[in-house]
């Protein structure tokens, strides 16, 4: 199992769009196990897109990503996190397939509706600062036994 950190960005927000993502999660049969609106300080941005900081598009982003406020979501799952980038995306709206998210409901290349984590280790890492301990919280689903074959032993 793997939990990923979705970033429903202030775009998806301010557009009314969240409810329709998080259905897509949600059908698709990947967990919910944190979630929150909040406003990304100056800071928390920083952070976040620290990898970025020397590219070009970075205050671009930096200043998007604090002009209002975003929907942040633990997202749980078998391999959730390469599941989570498909049904993203590629990350310009204008590249991105039909069918994914930024391919559905976006054309533009830097306001892109959602971000996600893009490995296990930046996946740990992003958890870490969005979400106090406590915040995420591993319920057990009631559909889960229709959601993965567990008939030979482990989920699958
Ligand atoms: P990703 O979100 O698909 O992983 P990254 O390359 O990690 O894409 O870039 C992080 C974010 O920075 C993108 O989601 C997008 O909001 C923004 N970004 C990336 N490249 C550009 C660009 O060329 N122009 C404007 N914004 C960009
Ligand atoms: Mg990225």
């Amino acid at each position: 199992m793997e939990t990923t950190l979705i970033i429903l960005k202030p775009d998806a927000v301010q557009r009314g769009l969240c409810g329709r993502i998080i259905t897509r999660f949600e059908e698709k049969g990947l967990q919910i196990v944190g979630m929150k609106l909040m406003q990304i300080s100056q800071d928390l941005a920083a952070t976040h897109y620290k990898d970025h900081a020397s590219k070009p598009f970075y205050p671009g982003l930096v200043r998007f990503m604090t002009s209002s406020p975003v929907v942040v979501m633990a997202v749980r799952g078998i391999g959730a996190i390469t599941i989570c980038r498909n049904m993203m995306g590629a990350t310009f709206g204008s590249k991105a397939n039909p069918g994914t998210i930024r391919g559905d409901f976006g054309v533009s290349n830097s306001f892109n509706l959602i971000h996600g984590s893009d490995g296990p280790e930046a996946a740990a890492r992003e958890l870490g600062i969005f979400f106090k301990a406590g915040e995420v919280i591993e319920f057990p689903r009631a559909s889960e036994a229709w959601i993965y074959d567990a008939s030979g032993g482990k989920p699958e």
